[in-house]
């Protein structure tokens, strides 16, 4: 018979069990801190930096991660960078860190220093203190993962930028570098050391949203810069108002938002201020668009004047002076919410059959003896006048330029959009251009693959440096015909970013032969990115969904 007895019960002291809990916690800590020797052949970073060195370690990083931002000099704080950090760190550490909530682990930490991240702090230093975002604003920067002495263990990441905006070019790599892993339930980040040199190929790298033909809700606009900071893209072209809907408030002349689609479908002045804040906040400048003398029906719902007639209303009336009185209004109001340098002032697509069909307007034609032509070019200078009394730089559609070349302002910047090779021509004549084929970046176009938008060039047809010089950049146009809040950013996504990746890096990583080499992987890695941090973004190509090539 089997003899049973038991010791006497001896109760565990809270430090005992103290111990034990820290005991196995450090464990499980100590094993995700140990360096690994990875190989990965391709670089997940889109858009790719223009310079870049790796090594083989991987690091886990501290989810507790801590921001030092460094002035030129002294300690500087800067309000951008810190609100940054706190979304990328949301960003990199959503699933990682909380696993015996937030609070524990740094008072664990606190006292007793076993458990070791190998990155556990990011640097930034920052050169100039002047926020100013502006055309051409320096976005270059420097990151480095490395040791942070020869002798020490741990490592840090550093962040050097010129401006604020370079920055945050460069925590977005830095986001990219960074990548839960699933085994250990830590951020890693692989292939370290980093030593990252980058800068932007334009300055001017665009996306154009169309609040007109569908209205946007506020936070879907949001939404759509919010991931334009992800492909480092920097200038959101609102074309607010088209001939379906006027949705803006102008306080100076209050019924023009008469010709919203309904009162809910508009802009505030603090709706548009709020917009020009948060896309600031990302280094991404607004550009609004008032699109004259065509594309402007909407504008009479409120003040009728403004039409030719109530039977033929468009283009705006030529021969009014209220309509140009409307248009100094409109630009006087808009003046104080936009600070960009640019002002969109439209001017395609004018089909003027309504000025010679209505008898006032073919009178006032005929004594200021002007063909329609003439009344068009009239129009758009007037126009451009008004935009450059209040310190704005004028963007034209091509059809100005293809019109009367040597009349626009010389500052004007030619918009390209209609036919191939118009922007060799304008900067042959010496004006700027921004490049927006539609045969390649209208992502209205849903038949164009992501490789024939990654293709195409801003540079294309010009070889004289002086002329490069004056390619702005690119934009992409999200056209709001077939687009609305429930399918904006799976058509704007991917191939957006293949259009980002263009105008960011260098010419050379994106010809034909990366394209197929090694953008395609790289891009439906991004894509998943884009879809871990909630954006819809569509499949890159229409092939079923297979494992990224290592
Ligand atoms: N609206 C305005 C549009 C277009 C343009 N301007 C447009 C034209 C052709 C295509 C797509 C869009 N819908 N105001 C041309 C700049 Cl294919």
């Amino acid at each position: 018979m089997m003899m049973f007895h038991s010791k006497p019960r001896r109760t565990l002291s809270p430090s005992f069990i103290f111990f034990f809990l820290f005991f196995f916690i450090s464990l499980s800590f100590a094993s995700k801190t140990t360096p690994k020797h990875h190989s990965q052949s391709l670089t997940y970073l889109w858009p790719l930096p223009s310079n870049f060195t790796s090594g083989n370690h991987s690091l886990s990083v501290d989810p507790l991660l801590t921001l030092s931002v460094i002035g030129n000099g002294g300690v500087a704080s800067s309000p951008i960078l810190d609100a940054a950090f706190d979304r990328y760190k949301g960003i990199i550490f959503k699933h990682a860190g909380f696993e015996f909530g937030k609070g524990f682990v740094r008072k664990l930490r606190e006292r007793i220093s076993l458990i070791a991240y190998d990155v556990v702090g990011l640097n930034i230093l920052v050169h100039s203190d002047d926020d100013e975002l502006q055309l051409g604003v320096d976005e270059s920067y420097t990151l480095s993962v490395s040791k942070a002495s020869e002798s020490s263990v741990a490592w840090e990441a550093t962040i050097e930028a010129h401006t604020v905006y370079g920055a945050l070019r460069g925590l977005e790599t830095f986001s990219q570098l960074c990548s839960f892993d699933y085994t250990t339930k830590t951020v890693q980040i692989q292939k370290a050391p980093w030593s990252i040199q980058d800068k932007p190929r334009f300055a001017y790298r665009g996306l154009m949203l169309d609040t007109s033909r569908h209205y946007l809700p506020i936070n879907v606009i949001k939404q759509v810069i919010e991931s334009m900071s992800y492909a480092k893209l920097n200038v959101l072209h609102w074309h607010i108002i088209d001939e379906e809907s006027f949705p803006l408030e102008i306080p100076t002349y209050p019924n023009l938002w008469e010709g919203s689609y309904t009162k809910w479908e508009r802009y505030t002045v603090e709706d548009a201020y709020e917009i020009v804040n948060f896309a600031k906040m990302r280094g991404i400048n607004v550009m609004p668009e008032v699109d004259v003398p065509g594309h402007a029906e909407s504008w009479g719902a409120g003040y009728p004047d403004l039409w030719p007639s109530p039977s033929c209303k468009e283009p705006l009336d030529v021969s009014k002076n209220f309509t140009f009185d409307v248009i100094s209004g409109i630009l006087s109001d808009m003046r104080k919410i936009f600070p960009f340098e640019l002002f969109h002032l439209g001017g395609d697509e004018v089909h003027t059959d309504c000025w010679t069909n209505t008898s006032h307007v073919k009178e006032w034609l005929q004594s200021h003896n002007m063909t329609t032509k003439d009344a068009y070019e009239y129009f758009v200078l007037k126009a451009q006048d008004i935009a450059l009394s209040k310190k704005w730089t004028p963007v034209n559609w091509e059809e100005t330029f293809n019109t009367f070349p040597s009349k626009l302002h010389p500052e004007t910047v030619v918009h390209n959009w209609l036919v191939s090779g118009v922007c060799a021509k304008a900067v042959a004549k010496g004006f700027r251009c921004i490049f927006s084929n539609q045969g390649v970046w209208y992502l209205d176009h849903l038949d164009v693959p992501w490789d024939e938008v990654y293709t195409a060039d801003p540079l294309e047809f010009i070889h004289k440096e002086s002329e490069e010089k004056l390619i702005l950049g690119g934009e992409v146009c999200m056209w709001g015909e077939t687009a609305d809040a429930s399918n904006v950013q799976q058509t704007i996504w991917p191939r957006a970013a293949a259009a980002a990746e263009r105008m960011w890096s260098e010419r050379d990583f994106t010809s034909t032969r990366n394209a197929t080499l090694t953008a395609l992987p790289r891009l439906q890695h991004f894509r998943c990115l884009l879809n871990r941090r909630g954006v819809p973004a569509a499949p890159v190509t229409n092939y079923y969904a297979r494992r990224a090539p290592d």
